[in-house]
């Protein structure tokens, strides 16, 4: 068939380096950029076929997301604006790392496989981040869709994209796909949760932000003037001048729990950090004494939940609300959620993906990773059924307002993936309303002190792990010698895992004081780098 003959061609100006061998991740494909022509030619020619065989839209976004600038990355979108699912993940394998002369070979097995229709029509939205790399990659992309149907967004967010692959597979019901529509619907329903705050001086409406050097900065000042009367940004590491990434952004300041580089605050002034494409946020400030306070993915959570749970009481609604995190939660957060919010609380692995199939199992389920990325769902039940509540003539004002609230709740949040501009946009909302401070939102908990560490080894899959990773079950002797560990310190815990997006064994420890989380996370980190073939040199204590 003619394109067959077309994609060999195509195929020969994007040829695989032979011996290279990548693997589709939690976060797609992610290495240095210079490795990944191939695999965004392979990319768009999977994202056809899966638009064929859903007889919808696809998305393909090309980024590295919090990495360096160096690198970069691509992942498809489903239909809903989902990840994509788990089985196709095997194919974007497959595809990858296929010989150059068994690239057709490969793409006909696929085809054959799911039975796919190749007469029918095509629709692939292509997306990139700012990075260098990312103009050529996503013009490989395109490359791979070629006279198939190929739509070029350009500069985008990664849920930006997200949103308007649903929002084209719905028929513009869940908003209009264009990146104007998706700050129209989000602004509305923010003007209308700020209007029930009490007046707030322009102090109170104030925000910094820190867009990473990102495509976030980018799309975030394009949305301001939408947002005018209700909030005031400043907004930092907008890419005029620093590097993606470089000391800034959401991962940065979550793990070295410091200022980025390049922002001008005041104490007691609320910040937020966007991570390189925009779908993590963590915010934060500094007190009098100049000390740094982070308020992660975990708090993020905690306001959100007990938000929703106040106006579904309000309301008089029964609905079922989850709190969905990965181990990585702070165990302060989650003795709150469990113990004083009496809400469920539910571990997954680490992976979007994990999160948001479990919240899929509730009416709302709230989700969040420690590093900011998260979003909340509600069940098509849920939404009906706060939908009539507020289309309801006969209720008193109290359940009305709650009704209205919730209904906006809802339409400010992008349902399809975590959303830094959406859930800055929801948490803004929710402390102006309740007329709170960063510093009250911060003191609901105290953070257990914790650390974050790498340890480099020389096959990171000796590791295998069990009980949402809480626990090593390979190399043996391992999780022995951390559970010993562990014992030695008061409120603590630890954990290893291998990365699914760097060549690194993660190592996560806290305790009751910021000493000995450091000192458990090395001791951990020693163990990893003696029992699974540690290379390079031996971990150094912090201190
Ligand atoms: P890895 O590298 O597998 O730890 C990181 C994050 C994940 C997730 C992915 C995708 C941590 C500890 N890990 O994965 O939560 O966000 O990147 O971006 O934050
Ligand atoms: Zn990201």
């Amino acid at each position: 068939m003619a394109h067959f003959e077309e994609v060999s061609k195509q195929s020969d100006l994007h040829p695989k380096p032979a011996g290279l061998v990548l693997q589709y991740g939690t976060a797609g494909f992610r290495t240095s950029a210079n490795k990944l022509d191939h695999i965004m030619f392979r990319m768009g020619l999977l994202a056809t076929l899966r638009s064929k065989k859903t007889k919808a839209t696809i998305g393909v976004m090309v980024t590295a997301s919090h990495n360096p600038e160096e690198d970069n990355g691509v992942k498809l979108i489903d239909p809903m604006g989902e990840m994509l699912t788990s089985s196709w993940e095997d194919y974007a394998t497959q595809l990858a790392n296929t010989k150059q002369d068994e690239l057709l070979t490969t793409l006909k097995d696929i085809i054959k496989k799911e039975a796919i229709d190749m007469s029918r029509e095509a629709n692939v939205f292509v997306g990139k981040d700012t990075r260098s790399s990312s103009a050529s990659l996503s013009q490989a992309v395109l490359d791979g869709v070629k006279a198939l149907g190929g739509h070029n967004y350009g500069l985008v967010t990664t849920p930006q994209l997200h949103y308007m692959v649903c929002c084209q597979n719905t028929q513009g019901k869940y908003g209009e796909a264009t990146v104007e529509g998706y700050y129209r619907k989000l602004s509305q329903a923010f003007s209308q949760l700020a209007k029930n705050a009490s007046n707030r001086t322009d102090d109170q409406k104030h925000l910094s932000v820190d867009g990473a050097n990102g495509i976030g900065a980018i799309k975030v000042r394009e949305m301001e003037s939408h947002l005018k009367k209700h909030m005031q940004l400043s907004v930092f590491n907008d890419g005029s001048r620093g590097k993606l990434n470089h000391k800034c952004g959401a991962d940065f300041v979550k793990v070295q729990q410091e200022l980025p580089t390049g922002i001008k605050i005041n104490p007691g002034d609320r910040c937020c950090s966007f991570d390189g494409d925009a779908d993590r946020i963590v915010y934060y400030y500094t007190d009098s004494q100049g000390d740094f306070h982070l308020l992660d993915g975990d708090k993020i959570a905690t306001l959100i939940s007990t938000f929703l749970k106040e106006l579904l009481n309000e309301a008089g609604l029964d609905l079922k609300i989850a709190v969905v995190q990965t181990a990585y939660a702070n165990g302060s957060s989650t003795h709150y959620l469990e113990k004083t919010m009496k809400v469920i609380v539910k571990c997954t692995k680490t992976g979007v993906k994990h999160l948001h199939h479990a919240a899929q199992e509730f009416d709302i389920g709230v989700y969040f990773e420690a590093n900011g990325h998260g979003t909340v769902l509600f069940s098509d039940g849920a939404e009906e059924k706060i939908q009539q509540l507020a289309n309801d003539a006969n209720i008193n004002d109290e359940r009305k307002k709650a009704a209205f609230l919730l209904q906006n709740t809802i339409n400010i949040i992008n349902q399809t993936v975590g959303d830094a501009i959406s859930d800055m946009l929801l948490i803004e909302a929710i402390l102006a309303i309740k007329g709170m401070t960063v510093q009250q939102w911060d003191a609901i908990y105290s953070d257990l002190p914790n650390r974050q560490l790498k340890v480099k080894v020389s096959d990171r899959r000796v590791i295998d792990t069990t009980d949402a990773e809480r626990r090593a079950v390979t190399p043996a002797g391992l999780q022995e010698a951390i559970d010993d560990l562990v014992k030695k310190y008061q409120k603590a815990r630890s954990f290893v895992r291998p990365s699914g997006t760097e060549d690194v064994v993660r190592v996560y420890a806290e305790a009751d004081t910021q000493e000995s989380a450091d000192a458990l996370a090395h001791e951990v980190s020693l163990a990893v780098y003696g029992l699974a073939g540690g290379v390079g040199d031996e971990p150094k204590p912090l201190h």
